[in-house]
């Protein structure tokens, strides 16, 4: 645990209005922070996926574990891996790639370390503790999953951080990895909410017979509010979402009328029948720029360009305002069929970047189609292996959230 004495914090207790109160060694001291100490240095500020980036957390693998099967995975999860969720639960996942994936995790952050970007990791214990299986008084779960996505449980919007009410059963405690780091940034002044935690009872999911896979099919209802927070896509005051298989309107909504009318929260449909976060299927890359992936294309707005894939010439709609704005179109992933991905598509070696800055690019090492298109593309790339992460649902943005980039909120569509 933390230990921060009064005067480490903010000079001396007297003089913060602390009236020299006796603290235990292992509490963390929290003091009331003054509008100017908190507008000075903000340590977590993030409003765009393109800024500077200065701070990021990134995930780790030590204690993934299976998950046990449940309706809501069969929505998202390839049907080849079904029965491993069926019969192995509970267990690790191959020894070989646990330790190659932990091995990238640590290279990626010597690598952006080196690129001058300050890197964070979760409690290794606490992902440990995913082995471990917990009952509420409205379900039972064998197992937790992972720290290994901070995309999909945290978002930064602002100087606040908040823990998304993910629809997952085995996701349930998955903030805890992620809570020291979380309290530290609160003591420095963040602000930070954790969204409404769903009961996840079976009111929030269709039944296995009652769930059809299909355009506009959901497997969760609308019984609560419930988002990944890899759902949500920021461009300054515009924030892109769409409805998924983990994401709901109701959550959607908890999440606009919690950012209030600054923010404008957009909801975009995309041909997806296995719709799980926004970050490997529509990724801005700057101001006027967006990759898509065209195996999903946007189905909202109007006709904006035409895109040819697998030799046929396809429209892209966006809202009209995206009018003039890049398309870029990702390239197919050239990862072999047999490579394993437990959760989802190959989609995500050569979709799931993130941006250093509107110029530097972090792409998968081994996708040389990728890099050189967007080498070709006017950016940087920045290449780092990362195979053997991505059987575990994601790659360089899943493995991350970005704590700090420089840069202050602004419209990007005016
Ligand atoms: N956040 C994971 C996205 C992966 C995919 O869309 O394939």
């Amino acid at each position: 645990m933390m230990q921060k004495t009064a005067e480490s914090l903010n000079g001396n207790a007297a003089e913060n209005g602390l009236n020299g109160a006796q603290h235990t060694k292992d509490e963390i001291h929290i003091h009331p922070m003054d509008e100017l100490s908190l507008q000075l240095k903000p340590v977590v500020n993030s409003h765009t996926e393109w800024d500077p980036l200065e701070e990021v957390i990134i995930g780790r693998v030590e204690g993934a574990t299976i998950p046990e099967w449940h309706v809501s995975g069969k929505a998202v999860w390839p049907q080849k891996y079904w029965d491993m969720y069926k019969n192995q639960a509970g267990q690790p996942f191959p020894k070989e790639l646990m330790e190659g994936a932990a091995w990238e995790l640590d290279n990626f952050q010597k690598i952006l370390e080196y690129e001058g970007v300050k890197v964070r990791r979760p409690d290794v214990k606490r992902c440990e503790d995913n082995v471990k299986g917990y009952s509420t008084p409205d379900f039972d779960s064998k197992t937790g999953m992972y720290g290994a996505m901070p995309r999909d449980i945290l978002i930064v919007i602002g100087n606040e951080i908040i823990e998304a009410p993910m629809a997952w059963r085995s996701r349930f405690f998955e903030y805890r990895p992620f809570r020291p780091l979380i309290k530290e940034y609160f003591e420095q002044g963040a602000k930070w909410t954790a969204a409404p935690k769903p009961e996840m009872s079976d009111e929030l999911y269709l039944t296995e017979s009652e769930y059809v896979e299909g355009p506009g099919k959901y497997v969760t209802t609308e019984f609560e509010p419930i988002f990944d927070a890899a759902e949500f896509t920021r461009f300054g005051k515009d924030i892109f979402v769409q409805r998924s298989q983990v994401t709901n309107d109701f959550g959607i909504e908890w999440m606009r009328r919690h950012l209030g009318p600054k923010y404008k929260i957009h909801v975009l449909d995309f041909q997806d029948k296995n719709a799980m976060h926004i970050d490997g299927t529509f990724v801005p890359l700057g101001p006027g720029k967006i990759l898509i992936n065209p195996h999903r294309p946007c189905v909202t707005g109007k006709s904006h360009s035409w895109f040819t894939y697998q030799g046929t010439k396809t429209e892209y709609k966006l809202p009209s305002m995206f009018k003039g704005w890049d398309v870029f179109v990702a390239e197919t992933p050239i990862l072999s069929k047999s490579h394993p991905l437990f959760f989802t598509s190959p989609w995500t070696a050569s979709c799931n970047v993130i941006m250093l800055d509107e110029k530097r690019v972090v792409v998968e090492a081994h996708e040389e189609p990728t890099v050189k298109a967007f080498e070709a593309w006017g950016f940087k790339t920045i290449k780092v292996p990362f195979r053997n992460f991505l059987p575990f649902g994601g790659s360089f943005h899943c493995a991350t959230c970005d704590v700090r980039r420089s840069g202050a909120l602004q419209s990007y569509f005016d």
